[in-house]
């Protein structure tokens, strides 16, 4: 018997204001500077606004970058499983899962992962914009040794990966976690856009006044000014990494 037919019900959308992209309709690319990597790319100026790009990188094992990347863009790098070796100047660490890492701009770096199973890791680039004084410096860190704030709302807490009081940063890139039934306590509409990759749980996301249902895996991309709102569901704690470009005056 035939199986029966793929059904076209999708939860992607894609509008000026916000993406909402589930991680199954990503179709991965193939980068020419890696091996054995597929990279799902999840934000991107094609997708109409975007200022930076974002992505889920899939090293398998052995895989390497050929050269060493030197594209003048600042990076951010987070661990969701396995363990890639970052290499920079004279430093190499072996990040795990919950381990991260920032570059300033100029500051070449190679990837392999040196293990015998496959690492995801998020990677987030964009171009720095200078302010009056220098670049920040390389940063290597670990979630679990960054405190968990409390939220402006019971049973949510914010964890800054980037030190939030340094201006010389021009991004924020946070974790968010939600007590299930917890939500924000206003609809937020802003000038910074932000890259949300879901890491656990669920929920439903008001994006630009439509609800929709998220979970673990899912991507967001919201554009500046999308009116935005979180109430997490299910059982578990729902926690999202959470890109946000920050401490800028805005130029005409
Ligand atoms: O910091 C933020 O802008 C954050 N509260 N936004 C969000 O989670 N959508
Ligand atoms: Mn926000």
């Amino acid at each position: 018997m035939l199986p029966p037919g793929i059904l076209t019900q999708s939860r992607a959308r894609v509008t000026p204001l916000y993406a909402l992209l589930p991680a199954v309709g990503i179709v991965e690319s193939i980068l020419p500077n890696f091996t054995c990597t597929l990279a799902h790319i999840q934000a991107a100026p094609a997708l109409g606004g975007a200022r930076f790009v974002q992505m889920l990188l899939d090293l398998q094992p052995d895989a390497t970058t050929l050269a060493p990347i030197h594209d003048g863009l600042e990076h951010f790098f987070y661990v969701l499983d396995g363990a890639v070796r970052l290499e920079f100047g004279q430093d190499s660490h072996l990040l795990a899962e919950g381990q991260y890492a920032y570059l300033p701009p100029g500051q070449s770096f190679s990837l392999a992962n040196p293990s015998k199973t496959p690492c995801h890791l998020e990677w987030i680039k964009r171009r720095y914009q200078p302010v009056d004084r220098p670049a920040p410096l390389p940063l290597v860190g670990d979630q679990k040794n960054i405190a968990r704030e409390p939220g402006d709302v019971a049973g949510t807490q914010v964890q800054r990966l980037l030190p939030a009081a340094d201006v010389a940063f021009d991004m924020a890139v946070n974790l968010l976690r939600f007590n299930p039934g917890t939500y924000f306590d206003y609809v937020e509409t802003h000038i910074m856009e932000h890259g949300l990759y879901m890491l656990s749980g669920q929920g439903i996301y008001s994006l630009a006044g439509e609800w929709m249902e998220v979970q673990a895996s899912d991507f967001i991309w919201m554009a500046p000014f999308c009116p935005q709102f979180f109430f997490c569901t299910g059982w578990e704690e729902g926690a999202y990494l959470l890109y946000k470009d920050v401490n800028r005056d805005i130029t005409l």
